[in-house]
């Protein structure tokens, strides 16, 4: 029996020293060789001398899955994931023998992946111009996904693990409509496609212009605030938006509009200073802001005075009329050299104009108590010769009431003595 021993003790390390010069081999098995997400897939470990395994593990990309001290060492793996995977069998053995054997597994997608929303970049993509397309596509099995984009007969084409998926297709040379058509794929066997079209538009070279102003400089209380605004773009405008202290209070929209002019009614405003925006977009999302600010119970009441004539002769009858934007008129009073000569509600008077230097002026009154004033100084010219009250030759003396005939020749008249009275 101890002689049996032996021998067996000979033949094991005789099989050892064979193996240990002849070198282990180890194998791995994948069943199915090319597997589909949430398949079932056996992985098996073996070796071409599996006695005195002290660890034999399996381990997928870098993470051991399975292990122990027997093989065949096999593992049932549910790849979640289509992608390569790197599958490792890893043996140790009573010998101090340490054997690595790698294999590459492709998981396959075989569903397509499913396309959710697609955006063109920019809204209105014009000609000559950087144009994107964003994809939402969606895969459960795979990370990685191939668009490709075809417009007219060009294409582009990305692989990403981004999503949105975003492609910038062809410079397009001409406005007008194009067919797009998208192919999202995961894998040779998972592809799905869709087709669209995609406008071209002419270039928008240039945000909407704002020439804005307010119907006068200052308003009462009383009185409703109007704005107006003239807009204008070199393509197409898109709204209007005002603004008064931060609260939005007008929004219009447009269609097929180039330019507009607007007077828009903001409505009564306390006493104070108060801010306006303007906001005006065009059709392409260009926008432009032009700020400004108003004044409600400050200030004068608003009056110019005008005269139909500036250069009267006396008694020509002139012509005094007010200019006012005021809606709230009270009183209008006309004075020449400070005497009324008119006072009421009426804008114009006359006066009859009277030689000498004069200072004609108006004041306007507001019913929420606010006053203007103005004024304008005139020349009247005396058109009229000086009146002669008497006139001596030598010792006769003229008055207008009689005269006196002279013989036609030459009296020696004496500058000196000649006087005339004015
Ligand atoms: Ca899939
Ligand atoms: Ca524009």
């Amino acid at each position: 029996m101890k002689k049996c021993a032996i021998i067996l003790s000979v033949l094991l390390f005789a099989l050892v020293s064979c193996q240990q010069r002849s070198d282990i081999s180890v194998s791995l098995s994948v069943d199915p060789p090319s597997p589909t997400p949430d398949s079932t897939v056996t992985i098996q470990l073996t070796a071409s001398f599996d006695v005195g395994i002290t660890l034999a593990a399996i381990s997928i990309d870098g993470k051991t899955v399975q292990s122990g001290d027997t093989l065949p060492l096999q593992y049932s793996w549910k790849p979640s994931e289509a992608k390569d995977y790197i599958v490792e069998g890893y043996i140790e053995n009573i010998f101090g023998q340490k054997k690595t054997k790698q294999t590459s597994i492709t998981v396959i997608d075989k569903t397509a992946p499913t396309i959710g929303q697609i955006r063109v970049i920019p809204t209105f993509p014009e000609i000559d111009s950087a144009i994107y397309l964003s994809i939402v596509a969606q895969d459960p099995e795979s990370r990685i996904l191939k668009a490709t984009a075809k417009v007219g007969s060009e294409s582009k084409q990305v692989q990403t693990i981004d999503n949105p998926i975003i492609i910038e297709l062809p410079i397009l040379r001409q406005e007008g409509e194009y067919p797009l058509d998208i192919v999202i794929s995961s894998g040779d066997f998972a592809k799905v496609a869709t087709s669209t079209m995609l406008t071209v538009y002419p270039n928008d070279l240039s945000p909407p212009t704002i020439d804005m102003n307010f119907q006068k400089s200052s308003f009462s209380t009383e009185e409703n605030v109007v704005l107006n605004i003239k807009i204008e773009d070199d393509t197409e405008i898109s709204s209007v938006l005002v603004e008064c202290d931060g609260a939005e209070k007008y929004v219009k929209s447009f269609t097929k509009t180039k330019s507009a002019d607007l007077s828009v009614n903001l409505g009564k405003f306390d006493l104070g200073f108060h801010s306006v925006s303007v906001i005006v977009k065009d059709i392409r999302g260009k926008s432009t802001i032009s700020s400004g600010a108003f004044a409600v119970g400050i200030g004068p009441a608003d009056v110019k005075l005008q005269i139909d004539n500036s250069n009267p002769s006396p008694a020509d009858l002139v012509e005094l009329s007010v200019q006012t934007d005021e809606t709230l008129v009270k009183q209008i009073t006309f004075y020449v050299d400070g005497t009324i000569i008119s006072q009421g509600t009426a804008f114009s008077c006359c006066w009859k104009a009277v030689s000498g230097r004069h200072v004609l002026s108006v004041s306007l009154e507001t019913t929420d108590g606010r006053i203007g004033t103005d004024c304008i100084q005139i020349d009247v010219q005396d058109n009229k010769p000086p009146k002669i009250d008497s006139f001596k030759i030598g010792n006769t003396q003229l008055k207008t009431d009689d005269f006196i005939s002279f013989s036609a020749g030459y009296y020696g008249i004496d500058s000196q003595s000649v006087m005339i009275q004015l």
